[in-house]
């Protein structure tokens, strides 16, 4: 088999996407997410320019090898664009190779070690009535995990919380980049969160009782000591996890975090390989892996990732937001149904409009997804329909402080 054709779609229904789709002499294709929030012409042009004329003529069986090549040919290595593209052509060779065998990706990674995969939602709110509302709407959609983000008092505009309640379906909950040619400007206040949180989490865990799994995202904002102590104070309320407590580009810092609390930890939603945790898991400083398959290489580089974890009873914890194509989400469905250090799953629902480009075989059933059982990853592209869709501008927000510092977002 060979590859004739390598196409890059841009397609922004509710909010953009970059798909590779790998053509092969055999009629096969196959798709790969290559979608960086913020970002997307980057990797697109990177696929388009310099990946693309490398593929064809290629066998897209030999994955591992176009792997290596990829990765090592450009001499330049890591970073999200180079590892978002890498990914996008990754999965779509594993699409391919899952098609001409005939199953299910999930298969031919060892086959099913669970079900189904515990997913979980996010829950938000500007207080606590409409917080609790919001469990309650994702308890009714069939989560049985949730993660809980709220508004802190003195701050305008925080992370993970949704403006309104989304009630006509067409948004999950909480979409944060916005369609706009600059990004907007939101503002923070750590100590107003270290005051506010535990509270809240205390008032959930009295409304909701101790068995449903909560989880929280700090979102990178906190030093080391500001982490270590929020850890402690949320202990009672018997976190799954909480989420980016420090921006972890030192890895050590977690030292300091783990000493002080027992509060699980997971990291890397920003990370793109198995070098931005060499630390993090050899020091079992974190419990879960918060990659995206779309971010850090695709099956292959998670697999191995996913495998060096496990060593260390760290488990997955795969980023799922709405940025993660339904392409993205679906090969991470595989990857979670197949390995055997499984965590969970994050699952944004992603939007009406997006649902028609991409048509979807995963399932979502009482707490647990799945990937269906149709040859490949089971998603096809609607070309047509993407075309209805043209790129457009959207931008992550970022913070500044009261005195008008820029802090992590
Ligand atoms: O802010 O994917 O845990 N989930 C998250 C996400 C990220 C977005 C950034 O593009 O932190 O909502
Ligand atoms: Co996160």
């Amino acid at each position: 088999m060979k590859i004739i054709a390598a196409d890059v779609i841009v397609t922004s229904p509710d909010r953009n996407f970059v798909t590779l789709k790998i053509t092969t002499d055999e009629g096969i294709t196959g798709l790969g997410d290559g979608t960086l929030n913020g970002r997307e012409l980057s990797v697109a042009s990177y696929l388009a320019d310099h990946v693309v004329p490398l593929l064809i003529g290629r066998d897209p069986h030999r994955i591992e090898d176009t792997w290596q090549f990829l990765y090592r040919s450009a001499y330049w290595r890591r970073g999200p664009v180079t590892m978002a593209a890498i990914a996008a052509v990754d999965v779509a060779l594993w699409d391919i190779k899952a098609k001409a065998a005939g199953m299910p990706l999930y298969q031919l990674l060892g086959g099913a070690s669970r079900n189904g995969i515990m997913a979980y939602g996010h829950a938000s709110g500007r207080d606590l009535p409409e917080l609790f509302d919001s469990i309650r709407r994702h308890l009714e959609m069939g989560y049985r995990s949730i993660r809980v983000q709220t508004s802190v008092p003195g701050i305008n505009a925080v992370y993970g919380v949704a403006a309104q309640p989304s009630v006509d379906g067409r948004r999950y909950d909480y979409e944060p980049a916005q369609r706009a040619a600059l990004p907007a400007e939101e503002d923070w206040d750590t100590r107003a969160y270290l005051r506010h949180l535990p509270g809240v989490f205390e008032a959930v865990r009295s409304e909701f009782g101790p068995e449903l799994p909560l989880l929280h995202d700090g979102h990178h904002r906190m030093t080391p000591i500001q982490a270590a102590r929020l850890g402690k104070a949320l202990e009672p309320y018997d976190l799954f996890w909480l989420e980016d407590c420090t921006p972890a580009e030192n890895q050590e810092a977690l030292r300091l975090v783990r000493r002080h609390t027992t509060t699980p930890l997971a990291i890397g939603e920003v990370f793109n390989t198995v070098w931005d945790y060499q630390t993090l898991i050899r020091e079992q400083l974190i419990d879960y892996v918060r990659s995206a398959v779309t971010h850090t290489g695709g099956i292959t580089a998670m697999r191995k990732l996913l495998d060096f974890a496990a060593q260390y009873q760290i488990k997955s914890g795969i980023h799922g937001p709405t940025d993660i194509s339904p392409v993205g989400m679906a090969a991470a469905l595989h990857l979670d149904l197949a390995i055997h250090n499984f965590g969970i799953q994050e699952y944004m629902r992603h939007g009406q409009a997006t649902n028609e480009v991409f048509r979807q075989s995963f399932t979502f059933s009482d707490g647990y997804l799945h990937p269906g059982e149709l040859p490949g990853i089971g998603v096809d592209l609607d070309e047509e329909a993407a075309a209805r869709f043209p790129y457009q501008a959207a931008y992550l927000p970022f913070n500044r402080l009261k005195d008008g510092t820029v802090h992590d977002w």
